[in-house]
């Protein structure tokens, strides 16, 4: 199994405009981060591969893995680390054949046959949420809870990587429930001061495992 992060932070510059990708992969790498995740629903591939370039020299000066979110061949472009997908993207055993074999595939899944389905395609991790509600994600489903976030990792012979709407008040309730770890995007982005944030996620993350 491959190391996969407890922490992935997911840049944003939708939510807030004081910093850029890079900067917000940099501040919160300085908090802990143990991931990073560059998701970008608008712009060509040309914008897309300067800013997950700009991204990935940060992460590989921390060593510090990236998943490109949506985009194998963007993943591969820049050299990251990985690529996550989700349910109308690439299907994970074609981006197993497209990426390097040490390339980390993660796959959102909302439900029980969708997620054993990802894990025999070769995912090396399920990103299952909204765990609780969010507007960072307009199309994203109800809010799934911590009973049905339960009940995923029981099942998942894999990580489970919580999402959606999860902050410093609730990250060690998804932990404790059994998530490997959490993905964030406003906890971090549209906090004044991204890398306070990643720290206090990160310190709720690790006394709850
Ligand atoms: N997928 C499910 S919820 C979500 C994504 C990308 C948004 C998470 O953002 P936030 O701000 O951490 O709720
Ligand atoms: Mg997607």
């Amino acid at each position: 199994m491959k190391n996969i992060g407890v922490l992935h932070v997911i840049t944003d510059t939708t939510l807030q405009s004081q910093f850029t990708h890079a900067e917000l992969a940099e501040l919160a790498i300085a908090g802990g981060a143990d991931t990073i995740q560059f998701r970008q629903k608008y712009g060509t591939t040309r914008e897309l591969i300067t800013t997950a370039q700009s991204i990935q020299t940060i992460c590989k000066q921390h060593k510090v893995p990236l998943i490109v979110n949506d985009r194998a061949d963007i993943a591969l472009a820049v050299g990251a680390a990985g690529a996550h997908f989700g349910q109308d993207d690439m299907p994970v055993a074609i981006g197993r054949r497209i990426l390097a074999t040490n390339a980390i595939i993660g796959a959102s899944a909302r439900t029980e046959e969708k997620i054993l389905e990802a894990i025999s395609a070769g995912a090396d991790y399920i990103g299952f949420g909204p765990i609780y509600g969010t507007t960072s994600k307009p199309d994203a489903e109800t809010a799934k809870g911590l009973d049905r976030l339960r009940r995923i990792c029981d099942i998942a012979a894999c990580p489970v990587i919580a999402i959606g709407g999860i902050g410093v008040q609730t990250a060690a309730d998804v932990i404790r429930a059994g998530a490997h770890g959490i993905a964030v995007i406003s906890a971090v982005c549209a906090h004044p001061e991204p890398t306070v944030s990643t720290q206090t996620l990160l310190n709720e993350i690790l006394g709850a495992k």
